[in-house]
């Protein structure tokens, strides 16, 4: 009878998922369940199993939740060896506890109510079938046929089961049928009013070991908490601008799209990196002013915060007298490197702010912009323990050597990459093995908006070797030693790396 649970739960949650694709993505219980699951769970935890798993961590969501329900699913069957009514139940029991989720979620409607519905009754429709073939096929054991009374209850269990497989994946299918990827390809190139000023030679070393200055999309680091990535059509997508403003907009894409459009080449970072860590890259961002936005709207005397939230309800809160700066460049963005944001950029429209930590300023799949204060509003990772002010702090990494290889003697170069948005960097040094600091060698500087690579070609004798790396930003400050987490406005300290020279 364990079988027929879990049997019942996976074509119950099978269902669900299918009738969400036709009615709202968000309403499939397992989704709603793995979403709700990874809401709650404290960050501290978060932290150790992305360290554990990395990008894994939504597979082991899903699969932990699946896992779990299945052994739900055994635990009712067995139950229910005598009488069915404790597999109905728990059918009952478990879809009332993913009508609840699914209802709790933020963003989903009245309509979330069906697809909750239909796992319930297709789960405990399940159960009561398969229960009834498998009782019979049990009883007759003595009678005539019993082969024919097993067969139809193992038939049955694999067709359910497959059947089960189907409509899961044709739910997927039927969600992504929305068309965003149609969408995405009918809006061809973004092409900048005022684009940004070409990338000039010797804005990377490439050749010393450094990435490319802008960063190949594939390699940009991307860093969010959507389970699935956010579907939404460029036609279907509305930015609301409200809160303490003079007049509240409602903009379309064609609205944004038909604006004079500015291009910028911005270095976005994580607060999570950590010190010599990956999660900063460089893009060609295309988009409107924000500040344009908001004195459009007419911002209210009081107002200190910019509070954007995405279609999936992830929110940040930016200071608004940064995005106010006439100069600071802040964005609501459309295109990225020439082409309509990726989905799991923010598609259709993202915000960036140079010289912000991502968690406070860079918002995709945005659509709302609440005018408001800091003392009315906590944004997501604010409530996390994350910082309120979090302006990005002054970095170096260096990438060659690669950490614990061996390079020939003689003349060995050292490279990498530093960055201090939005005023840029003035100076980097390297030492090695504790002796005086030198002065690398810095890239033609783009912006302070960006990062700006670093070399140097040392001689060095054989045997194990330690480098450091500190830079200096354009007001003047040096980068402290001491190391600090991220948690909660960035880590500080200096990187090092340790090689062989032989
Ligand atoms: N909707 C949404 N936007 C988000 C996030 C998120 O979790 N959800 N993460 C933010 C964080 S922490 C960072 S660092 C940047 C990363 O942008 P990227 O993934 O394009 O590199 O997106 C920001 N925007
Ligand atoms: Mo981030």
């Amino acid at each position: 009878m364990g079988i027929v649970g879990v049997l019942s739960v996976l074509s119950g949650l099978a269902g669900g998922h299918l009738v969400a694709g036709l009615v709202d993505r968000d309403s499939s219980p397992l989704l709603a369940v793995g979403n709700a699951v990874r809401d709650a769970t404290p960050y501290s935890v978060t932290k150790v199993v992305i360290g554990l798993v990395g990008t894994y961590d939504k597979l082991l969501l899903f699969g932990g939740v699946l896992l779990v329900l299945t052994a739900v699913g055994v635990g009712a069957g067995l139950l229910a060896r005598r009488r069915p009514w404790p597999g109905i139940l728990a059918a009952l029991l478990l879809g009332g506890i993913g009508l609840v989720v699914v209802l709790t979620r933020p963003g989903v409607g009245a309509a979330g109510v069906v697809a909750p519905l239909v796992t319930t009754l297709v789960g405990a429709g399940t159960f009561a079938l398969l229960w009834r073939l498998a009782t019979r096929a049990r009883r007759s054991g003595g009678e005539a046929s019993p082969v024919s009374s097993r067969r139809r209850f193992l038939l049955t269990s694999v067709g359910v089961g497959v059947g089960a497989g189907l409509l899961g994946a044709g739910g997927e299918m039927l969600a992504r049928r929305a068309g965003v990827e149609a969408s995405r390809a009918a809006i061809g190139p973004i092409i900048p009013t005022v684009p940004a000023p070409p990338i000039p030679p010797g804005a990377d070393f490439v050749e010393a070991g450094t990435p490319p200055f802008l960063t190949p999309l594939g390699e940009f680091y991307r860093v969010d908490t959507a389970l699935t990535v956010p579907r939404l059509r460029a036609e279907d997508w509305r930015l609301r601008v409200h809160g303490m403003v003079d007049r509240e907009l409602r903009l379309t894409y064609d609205d944004i799209r038909s604006r004079a459009l500015v291009e910028r080449t911005v270095t976005l970072t994580c607060v999570s990196n950590e010190v010599g860590g990956p999660y900063v890259s460089t893009a060609n961002f295309t988009g409107v002013p924000l500040r344009e936005l908001l004195l459009e709207a007419g911002v209210r005397p009081g107002a200190d915060q910019l509070f954007s939230i995405s279609v999936d309800r992830w929110t940040a809160g930016t200071p608004m007298d940064v995005v106010l700066e006439a100069d600071r460049g802040a964005m609501l963005a459309i295109g990225m490197n020439g082409r309509p944001l990726p989905l799991e950029r923010g598609f259709p429209a993202r915000l960036v702010v140079p010289g912000l930590y991502g968690f406070v300023s860079a918002t995709k799949w945005v659509v709302d912009l609440e005018v408001t204060t800091f003392a009315e509003r906590r944004s997501y990772w604010l409530q996390r323990g994350w910082g309120r002010v979090a302006p990005i702090k002054t970095q170096s990494r260096i990438d060659a050597p690669r950490p614990l290889t061996t390079v020939p003697a003689g003349r060995v170069t050292l490279a990498g990459v530093s960055w201090a948005q939005p005023v840029g960097i003035r100076r980097v040094e390297v030492r090695v093995d504790g002796g005086p600091w030198m002065e690398a060698e810095l890239s033609t500087e783009v912006s302070g908006q960006t990062w700006r690579m670093w070399r140097l070609t040392l001689p060095l004798e054989p045997g194990p070797r330690l480098a450091e790396v500190r830079a200096t930003d354009q007001t003047g400050m040096t980068q402290p030693e001491e190391r600090v987490a991220p948690i909660p406005d960035g880590a500080t300290g200096w990187h090092s790396i340790q090689f062989t020279v032989a």
